[in-house]
């Protein structure tokens, strides 16, 4: 299982674990999910409930099962940390532009400044470092385009030509069409995602509900760029924060 894990993760950027979780489990999620009330969220036709660790004892201790997870604890090799929580559930016509990948532009105030390697990923010595890692439990079957399946960029996650600007200019990929591919995925399957592979959802057309659960991990020393600001009177809470990098 190890292998076959690293090979798959190293060569893919992700691994679908099928059955993560039993009928009995997916149930008590999607209820809890129910009585915590989804809001609408960022991008349009999904609704999204953030901080789930914080507001549900069921879902606490879901975060310290991923934590403790085996597989999670290979991709990073340093100790990891809980960066955030959220599950969202997507309408018909909604989609998640293409995001994420190992080289990013940055920009303040819309000037090219440099690149976001915060999500970047390395093999060394035998050992995976992803600096940003996600658990993916899809509570319901995405078996068909029509879906709305996640997709990736081929390679992505070992990339070093940045081709992709910002997913807020919501702009195609034009000319990678070709390594565009979708993941299909039965309900209870959790993926383990690197950050670092450039993904997004396809348009969901279908009316079946899509809803998932999202937990994001990192090396312990990773912080979170919302915890840090530039007007801050604590010295150790100031921090420079670009606002169009995926939270
Ligand atoms: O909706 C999905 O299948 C993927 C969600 C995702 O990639 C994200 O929330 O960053």
């Amino acid at each position: 299982m190890t292998q076959e894990f690293d090979y798959t993760y190293d060569a893919t950027g992700f691994y679908v674990c099928t059955d993560f979780i039993d009928q009995h489990e997916r149930q008590r999620f999607c209820d809890e999910l129910d009585s915590l009330q989804w809001e609408d969220a960022n991008f349009s036709l999904t609704k999204r409930i953030n901080s789930l660790h914080r507001r549900s004892p069921l879902f606490m201790s879901l975060a310290y099962g991923l934590l403790a997870n085996p597989l999670i604890k290979r991709t990073m090799t340093y100790p990891s940390r809980l960066i955030e929580s959220y599950a969202l559930s997507r309408m018909p016509g909604g989609r998640l532009p293409l995001h994420g990948g190992s080289f990013e532009h940055l920009e303040h105030f819309g000037i090219p400044e440099a690149t976001d390697i915060s999500c970047a990923y390395m093999f060394r010595t035998g050992c995976m470092y992803s600096m940003r890692v996600k658990a993916l439990i899809y509570l319901d079957d995405i078996l068909s385009l029509e879906d709305g399946p996640l997709f990736y960029i081929e390679g992505s996650h070992k990339e070093n030509y940045s081709f992709f600007r910002s997913f807020r200019e919501g702009n195609e990929v034009l000319g990678f069409e070709r390594l565009v591919r979708p993941v299909m995925v039965q309900q209870g399957s959790c993926i383990i995602l690197n950050e670092a592979l450039v993904h997004g959802a396809e348009i969901k057309k279908s009316h079946r509900p899509r809803r998932l659960i999202v937990f994001t991990f990192g090396p312990t020393f990773v912080s979170d760029w919302r915890e840090l600001s530039k007007e801050e009177a604590n010295v150790e809470r100031i921090g420079y924060v670009v606002p169009d990098t995926e939270d």
